[in-house]
């Protein structure tokens, strides 16, 4: 080969790498993600919830989001801020906290029927309010005439319904002299924050003593610039939770890196162990997950987590909204939290019972796409949601096409010589076979140029007069291409 033709040659090899842009240079950070997705069994366990209950429950139930014959059109735990009440009123409701309705087994009951895996409890809101007889303030359910610990009736009574409980902590508190959302300007502001963090930290360390079953904690109201400007502290606290309960689970709601960054680094990487900001939102395809672990908490009316009286304020979500969207929340590789606000008395209202109810007959009979599944082989379709687990496709159809044929594009095979085809298919409700549409004649599949191949399945009568979305389960199989060639010569 001639001299200047290798050199033409290596300068062509070379190319690919002096061509790319550059690659971003790494910033050194020391409390940023410190390594990526967990693989440990309380994560893998975690990944399999499918779908989970947020419940929020403080004495913010009491006024129920009303007032003096105000309504506040806020959010009810909020109610504090709301203007309708002073300061002082608020911080004194506690005194008639009294739920003598509570009954944690029949809340515990009530969630595994409606198909929850896991449980996030407010053991703090906002407003300071312990749930549990904190030894660090008076501002607790100890002090209430009802005086028993909350927080330990619910881990007991979900934990024996094998649901298992994470704990919702805000780190804003209201009700703390040391809390300041700004950093401290003053040494004397400096002190009293001081001791805020010290109360913050010594109240996580009594949780996780006092709850040993607790999977997780859920972190809010951490958005403070006080709070992220202690990224090392706050760091080295969250190392130190983690050392004394190992596989303790925190979310990307906990702590800034040095830069101040939230939930993802200065590198664009997770902090913790799921990213916390679909909240209230789901991410529209799989790139927008960016591979990460993920929940999305749900409140059923817009956006009332704690308990409002008057749910005529906005949109109440059905149990077919709530349904779709935790199969979506599955087939984007996440877990989906529906938010409770049982009344001041201890009751979980009418509207929330009968949604759960309605979920959890749907679960029952279709929760396989749900739980331990993650989004699958096929692409996205119109007629809803795939998810798989092992080699299980689940098939959650949300538009039944107006002829009864579901059309299913199978994937491309990896192997240039092969094709896939539906192997298995099956009703999950039915638990009948789900047929092809022609099958086993001429014309019963045709494919793309991508070489893509695409089914008819046929949805009997019976489905159909459900008026439910419901779930086909198939396996496909890879066959050689030539079989199908010879047979798509046929027909041509
Ligand atoms: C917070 C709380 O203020 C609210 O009361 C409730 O407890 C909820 C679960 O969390 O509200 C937020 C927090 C973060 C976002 C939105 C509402 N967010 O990141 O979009």
């Amino acid at each position: 080969m001639k001299p200047f033709i290798i050199l033409f040659l290596s300068a062509l090899m070379t190319l690919p790498t002096t061509a790319q842009t550059p690659a971003k240079e790494r910033i050194t950070l020391q409390h940023g993600s410190h390594g990526g997705k967990r693989t440990d069994a309380e994560m893998q366990r975690w990944r399999e919830y499918g779908i989970g209950q947020f419940i929020h429950w403080g004495v913010y139930a009491i006024p129920g989001g009303q007032w003096n014959g105000k309504t506040s059109t806020g959010a009810a735990e909020w109610f504090r801020s709301s203007g309708l009440i002073s300061k002082e009123e608020y911080d004194n409701l506690y005194k008639q906290f009294n739920p003598t309705d509570f009954d944690a087994k029949k809340w515990a009951k009530q969630a595994k029927q409606m198909g929850a895996r896991y449980m996030i409890f407010t053991t703090k809101h906002h407003d300071g309010f312990c749930m549990w007889p904190s030894k660090y303030t008076d501002y607790t359910i100890a002090h209430t005439p009802y005086k028993k610990d909350i927080v330990k009736e619910l881990v007991d009574a979900y934990t024996a319904e094998e649901i298992d409980v994470y704990l919702y902590f805000s780190i804003i508190d209201w009700n703390h002299p040391g809390y300041q959302s700004a950093p401290a300007g003053n040494d004397k502001d400096k002190a009293r924050y001081e001791k805020f963090k010290a109360f913050t930290r010594n109240q996580l360390i009594e949780l996780l003593t006092n709850y040993p079953a607790t999977k997780g904690l859920w972190f809010d109201g951490s958005w403070d610039k006080a709070w992220i400007e202690e990224s090392a502290w706050v760091d080295d606290l969250g190392e130190e939770l983690r050392a004394m309960h190992p596989g303790l689970i925190i979310g990307s709601r906990f702590r800034a890196d040095e830069k101040g960054n939230r939930h993802v680094d200065a590198n664009g990487e997770l902090i913790d162990d799921y990213d916390q900001r679909f909240e209230r939102n789901l991410p529209a395809d799989l790139k927008e997950v960016g591979g990460n672990d993920w929940d999305c908490a749900m409140t059923i009316p817009e956006n009332q987590w704690g308990y409002h009286r008057d749910w005529s304020l906005s949109y109440v979500k059905t149990p077919y909204d709530l349904i779709e969207m935790a199969v979506k929340a599955n087939s984007l590789d996440g877990n989906f939290v529906i938010n409770f606000g049982p009344d001041g008395k201890g009751n979980i209202r009418k509207e929330e019972t009968d949604i759960a109810k309605g979920i959890g007959d749907w679960t029952a009979v279709n929760g396989a796409a749900i739980y331990g599944t993650h989004h699958s082989l096929l692409e996205k379709q119109d007629w809803g949601y795939s998810t798989q687990k092992d080699s299980a496709i689940y098939l959650s159809v949300f538009n039944k096409p107006m002829n009864n044929l579901l059309r299913v594009k199978l994937p491309k095979s990896k192997n240039p010589n092969r094709i896939y085809v539906i192997e298995k298919a099956r009703f999950l409700s039915t638990k009948e076979p789900a047929q092809i549409n022609g099958n086993g004649k001429a014309g019963t599949y045709y494919r793309d140029k991508t070489g893509a191949s695409y089914y008819d399945l046929i949805i009997p009568e019976k489905i159909q007069q459900t008026n439910q979305p419901f779930v086909i389960v198939i396996q496909l199989k890879e066959i050689d291409k030539k079989d199908q060639d010879a047979y798509q010569q046929a027909i041509t």
